[in-house]
Parts: C-alpha cells; structure tokens; sequence
C-alpha cells in the first residue's frame, strides 16, 4: 500500500521543514517539502533525505541490547526494565537522585519528547548539565541589552537596505532563510558576510569582512567608535530608549579603527566603511550566528554587535533588529517536563562535564542516563569525559545507533523515529509550528520515549504522579495556554499554524524587558554576572594564552558540517560523508609545515590529537585550522578529542573555538 502523510522535521535546525512523507509497504520511501508552509514549502534539504537513510538503515538498532563482558547481546524489553529498576532502586536508597546524571538534548524537539526529565523529575530531580552547548552566551547577552530574545519574521527581511550575516551561513545551516535574502538583494539591499571564512555564504554577500576568529567584539566596537564619531546616530531612539549611552561613549572612545586592526586584522578603513554602510544604508537587518559566541568573551561579542543597532536605530522598524533567536512559543504552551516535582537540583556545567563528573561529590554520579544526546562526541575534551563515563558504575543509552556515546554504555534502548509516532514541533526562529503525524509503527522493537519512561515511572509505583495520558491527551495538555487563542489540536492538524503571539517587527513599540524598560548599553545583570555592565571586547581564553601559542600556534575552529546535523547522520550507511575528516588549512601555514593537499596529517592540543587529511584553501584565513565537527571517534573522527573544557564569559556558554592547535604531517617513520 502506497500512502503520504502529513509531517515536520524534528531536527534542531532553524529552519524545521514541513514534509510530505512517502510510504511504500510500511517503509518511508521519500520526504519532499510540502508546500503548505509558507517560509519552507517545496524544497527540503540532504539532512531530510538523510531521514529516510537512517529509518532503513540496516545498522539502525530495533532491539533492547545489554553489554555483557564488554560485548553487546541482544536482550528484551521485560529484563531492561528491570535492569534499570534494579540499578536505580539500590542507587536511589543509598544515594538519592542526585547520584543520576541525565542529559536530554535536542535530537528531536517535539513536544513530546520531554518525557525523560519529566520521569527524573518525578523522582525528584537529577543532577544535570548546567549552561548551554549551543547559543547560550548569545542569548544571555541579549537578555541583557533586550530583556527577552525576538526575532523578525523572515519575510521581513525583504524590507532591509543592508544585511549583515555575522557569523552566521545559511547557506549551509539555515538553507530556507535564503530565499528572502535573495529577494532583498535583488531589491537593492547590500549584503555583508561577517566570517574568517569563506563559507558558502559568501556567495550572496556583496563584501566579504574577515576578522581573526574570536574578535568581532573589537570590530563591533570599532564600528560604533566611527557612528559616534561621525554622528551616524538616531538621537531620538537613544534619548529616548536607550540606557547607558554616556557610559558606552566613554568606553567606545579608546576602540579606533587603528585599533582594532591590529586585534582583528581587518584594515581600518574597512571598518570606517562598513561602519558607514549599517549607519546610513537604513534599515540594517543583523542576522547573528551561533560561532561568534562559542569564545570566552562570546556573551560580550554579541553585546557589543546589539549595541551597533541601538546607536543607529535599527531596532522595532521593519527590515532591521538583530536576530539571535525567539521564544514566543514557550510563552503560550505548557510544558511537560515536570519541572514542578523537584526537590533537590545539582548541575554541572556543560562546558566542565568533562571533569564534573569525577569531582561530584555527596553524592557522587553512580548513573547516567543519556537521551537524544551524543555527549562523548559533542561535549568538549571528549577522551577525558570518556574516561569520566567509565567511572560511572551503571549508564543507559536511548538512541538509534550504537555511536560513540552508546559504545559507552551498559544498556542500549531503541527509540522510535519521528517518523514513528506523532507529534507537534515549534520553533524558535520562525513564526511557525506544525503537527507531524505518525507515518508507520515504529520499527522492530523500538519504543517511543512515552512508552518507555511512563513505563518506568509505573515500575517506580509513580504512574499517578508522572501522569497516564494518551499521546493525543498530552498533546492537547501542552497546547492548551492557545486555546484562548483560538488554537487547538485540529488547527495544528490542518497546516502549518502561525504563532498568535509573534511579532512581525521585533520591539516595535520601544518597551523593553530590561530592569529600567530601555534598551540598555549599561546592564547590572552584566555586571553582576561578569564584572562589566558595558559591551566591549572581552578576554580571550587559550586564544589569547601568548605561551600557548608558541607550542599551538593555529586556532582551531570546528563548525557544522553541511550534510549531517552534528554526529546524528555520520551513520554508518552514509560513508559517503568522507571517511577521515577533512583538515582545512591556507597554503601559507602548509607550505611551512611541507604539507600537501590529501596528506595526512596530525591535528594536536592540550588535551588530545587526531589524524585528518589536509586541504589547503585561501578560504581559511592564514593562523587557523579548520574541521567540521560531528564525524563520529570510532570512525576516526571526533573533533572534541581536541576541544579543552572552556566556559564562555555569560550564560554558561560552551566555548569550542576558543582553542589552538598545531598540525604536523603524519609521518608513517615516527610510529614505532
Ligand atoms: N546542516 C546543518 N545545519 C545546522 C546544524 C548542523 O549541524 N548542520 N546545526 C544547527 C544548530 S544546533 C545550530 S546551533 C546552528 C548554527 O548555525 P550557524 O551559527 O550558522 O553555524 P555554526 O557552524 O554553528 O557557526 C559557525 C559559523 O560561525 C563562523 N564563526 C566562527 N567563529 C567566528 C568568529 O569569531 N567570528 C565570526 N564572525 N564568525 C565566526 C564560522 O565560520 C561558521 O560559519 O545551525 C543549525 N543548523
Ligand atoms: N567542537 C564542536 N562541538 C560542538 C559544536 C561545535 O560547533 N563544535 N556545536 C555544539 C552545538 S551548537 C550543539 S546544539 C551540540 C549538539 O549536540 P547533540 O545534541 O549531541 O547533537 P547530535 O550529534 O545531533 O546528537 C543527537 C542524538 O540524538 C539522537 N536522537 C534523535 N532523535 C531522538 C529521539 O527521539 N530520542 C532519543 N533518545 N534520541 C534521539 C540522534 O540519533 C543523535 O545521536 O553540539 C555542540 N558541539
Ligand atoms: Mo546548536
């Protein structure tokens, strides 16, 4: 029976298609992009087509698999279960839930998927990572400068006369943004591309600036120092909305051009000019990325970058604002986390798990649970966090493959695709939330995390308290703050549906949800957190370590690959995804090593090495080394082997490029 239904992508990705899903004889044959959305429609990207690869996979895990001697066997459901009960009963007697470290990630973002902390929550709260791997210092920044975090719709883009994409490349992570960028280009907007590489992106830019990684917050600053002083100003928006103008005047006088040039090595008057381009060519839409935070000054960066469109006005008119993210949805839905059964808490930082989860003390981790999370090749200093698991006398695994987090485990659990079950799926970068409807049963014996953790709340005698609904009855319990807004599950049911509560202009009325009510320069909460109530150009970590250097002289960046979101599709049916990871160097830092393009070559830091094969390319500015995170360690990849555990100035931000390494060639001789 040949069938379509109704469905979304459940990936952490700004864009969260709307699908159309193919069935043939119970199998999901093909996705297309369905043309019901309205920012999305038509097209999709590899990573969906990577959905199907990896429902089929033969390598896919669809039974319960318990490690016995170091080997994996398959098991069943019933001794899993008990498994778990056993281990958590005697670890809850002796140690209480705080001896349980659980990490739930983003793998798939339905609404449905929190029903693993809802369960340690019920059992009164685990220990959990602290802070945030992804955009957290950003966020906390523009909480400060903001008070809440907005973004404008994408097809208000199109009314913006410059558009600076700041370390941000959609053309390799936010693919159906583009289309609006085109759009505003071809209406005459100049578009500036603000990276020390040169991504895809570049080729919708009309100027391409690249700064030395790690120091846009001296550029930012620079660029303010040119408005104030050629009074490229919206007075009217400052006296009126802005808090701290006289405080920042006095910082931005010491940050010239000159200045910044010899920090960022990006010439002065091309700062003047840029300064100029945002200043006068109004409005100026700001499209920030996430790898300009991911530094120890990272939270400052993106304060200093805010503080360009308050100079200048760009903020509550069409075509402007500085766009980071949103949270609008979370306003208007419950959440089933369960946040509200817990009596203890105790984190560790995301950026320290490393060497947490040793030090935890009183009591110490004696298990780990880990769901829609890959920690051992996401989380920094992955050999040292290996080492840590080891530790840890009982861990589970829920996932689809045995990757490298999985390998570490003692209990492997299958879980159901989303493909497998329904759900609804918002965003936090659009206007848009759709409902994806199940497609076909789940696989073998795989199980949705409902099944599972309400499962494991009754074996615990806390069904009542965990809550024993169906799908369906969850469903309408998260979306019921919308029904007022005359939302409810039918309307999710019929297509895409538009967020009530989101703006098409981000800060349009000028109240903002900071302490005075202004947007402001100067922020207490800043000063509380790190020192400083006003944007600058914060400390570098390792990157600015001048002893450091002499032993890792290059900077080690480690962006998102294209074609898999993060380590979730370098699976082992899609070695098509290159075998070895890619070493991506300028000719000048290869020619001094006498490395050629296909050698090998070993990347090493303080905290580990791996081995890649070099490409030189005048893309990457000359001081750096360049590979693309994801590819799995039992693959021979793993770029966190090579990350130290560095925590970002604000927000408990996770700062992976904050990082020097040193390259050699690999030289077959040397090994003994
Ligand atoms: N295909 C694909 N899409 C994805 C993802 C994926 O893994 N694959 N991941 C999703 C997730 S979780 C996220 S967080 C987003 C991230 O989306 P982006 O922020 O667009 O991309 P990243 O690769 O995280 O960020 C790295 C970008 O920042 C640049 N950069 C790094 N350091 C600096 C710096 O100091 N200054 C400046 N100006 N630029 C710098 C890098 O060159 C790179 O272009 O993408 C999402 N979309
Ligand atoms: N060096 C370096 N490291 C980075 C980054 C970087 O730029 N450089 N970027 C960071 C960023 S921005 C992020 S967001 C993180 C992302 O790190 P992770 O959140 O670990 O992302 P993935 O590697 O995609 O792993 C998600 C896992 O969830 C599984 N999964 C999918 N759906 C489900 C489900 O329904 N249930 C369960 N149980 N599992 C499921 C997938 O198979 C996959 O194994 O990585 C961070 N790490
Ligand atoms: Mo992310």
């Amino acid at each position: 029976m040949t069938y379509t239904v109704n469905s979304a992508c459940p990936l952490d990705c700004p864009d969260r298609c709307s699908f159309v899903v193919e069935v043939e004889n119970q199998q999901v044959t093909k996705v297309t992009g369905s043309k019901s959305h309205p920012l999305t429609g038509g097209f999709v990207c590899s990573k969906a087509k990577h959905q199907v690869a990896r429902q089929n996979s033969p390598d896919r895990v669809t039974k319960p698999l318990i490690k016995r001697n170091g080997a994996w066997q398959p098991t069943d459901w019933e001794t899993a279960y008990s498994l778990i009960k056993e281990k958590l009963t005697g670890i809850l007697e002796n140690h209480g839930p705080k001896a349980i470290l659980h990490f739930s990630g983003g793998g798939s973002e339905g609404l449905l998927q929190s029903f693993d902390q809802r369960f340690f929550n019920v059992l009164g709260g685990p220990t959990r990572p602290s802070g945030c791997v992804c955009w957290g210092s950003g966020l906390r920044a523009q909480e400060y400068d903001f008070g809440a975090v907005y973004f404008h719709s994408w097809s208000d883009l199109v009314n913006a006369r410059t558009i600076i994409l700041w370390g941000r490349d959609p053309m390799v992570t936010n693919l159906h943004i583009v289309p609006f960028i085109k759009e505003a280009k071809a209406k005459g907007a100049k578009v500036v591309v603000i990276n020390p590489l040169e991504v895809e992106s570049v080729q919708l830019a009309d100027y391409h600036v690249a700064p030395r990684p790690g120091t846009d917050g001296a550029l930012a600053m620079a660029m303010a120092h040119v408005l104030l002083a050629e009074r490229e100003l919206d007075m009217d928006f400052i006296s009126d909305h802005v808090y701290g103008f006289e405080e920042f005047v006095k910082r931005a006088k010491d940050c010239s051009p000159q200045w910044a040039q010899e920090i960022t090595g990006v010439p002065a008057e091309r700062i003047r000019e840029l300064a100029l381009l945002y200043g006068k060519n109004k409005p100026g839409a700001i499209l920030l990325g996430y790898g300009l935070q991911r530094y120890s000054n990272g939270g400052q960066t993106i304060r200093a970058i805010d503080a360009l469109a308050a100079l200048t006005g760009n903020i509550g008119v069409p075509g402007g604002g500085v766009n980071y993210g949103h949270r609008y949805w979370k306003m208007v839905i419950n959440s089933l986390a369960g946040q509200e059964f817990v009596t203890e808490t105790r984190t560790i930082p995301f950026a320290k798990m490393a060497s947490g989860i040793a030090a935890a003390q009183d009591p110490p981790i004696k298990a780990i649970f880990v769901s829609k999370f890959n920690p051992i090749t996401q989380l920094p200093d992955s050999n040292l966090l290996k080492q840590a698991f080891r530790g840890v006398e009982f861990k589970v695994v829920l996932d689809f493959f045995l990757n490298d987090s999985a390998e570490e485990a003692d209990l492997f659990l299958p879980v159901a695709t989303s493909f497998e079950q329904s759900d609804i799926i918002l965003n936090s970068w659009n206007e848009y939330g759709l409902y994806a409807e199940q497609a076909i049963p789940p696989r073998g014996e795989a199980k949705t995390e409902l099944e599972i953790f309400s499962r494991l709340a009754g074996e615990f005698g806390l069904q009542d308290k965990f809550g024993t609904y169906s799908r369906e009855e969850w469903l309408q319990l998260a979306i019921e703050p919308l029904r007022e807004l005359g939302i409810n599950l039918e309307t999710f049911k019929g297509g895409p549906v538009r967020c009530p509560i989101f703006e098409q202009v981000a800060w349009e009325d000028r109240k903002f949800a900071t302490p005075s009510g202004k947007y402001e320069l100067f922020s207490a909460g800043a000063a509380e957190e790190t020192g400083d109530p006003l944007p600058g150009y914060g400390a570098l970590g390792p990157l600015g370590d001048e002893e450091l250097a002499r032993e890792y002289p290059l900077q080690l960046m480690t962006p998102h690959p294209k074609f898999s979101l993060h380590s979730s599709f370098f699976t082992p049916d899609l070695q098509d995804l290159p075998n070895h990871p890619i070493l991506r160097l300028h000719p000048d830092e290869g020619k001094g090593r006498y490395l050629a393009k296909g050698d090998r070559a070993i990347v090493e830091t303080s905290v580990g090495e791996m081995m890649a094969v070099v490409e030189l390319t005048a893309g990457v500015r000359p001081g750096m080394a360049v590979i693309l995170e994801g590819s799995w360690i039992k693959d021979g990849g793993g770029v966190n082997r090579l990350i130290s555990q560095v925590e970002a100035d604000m927000g408990g931000g996770t700062a992976y490029y904050d990082c020097r390494c040193q390259v050699r060639k690999y030289n077959i001789d040397s090994i003994e």
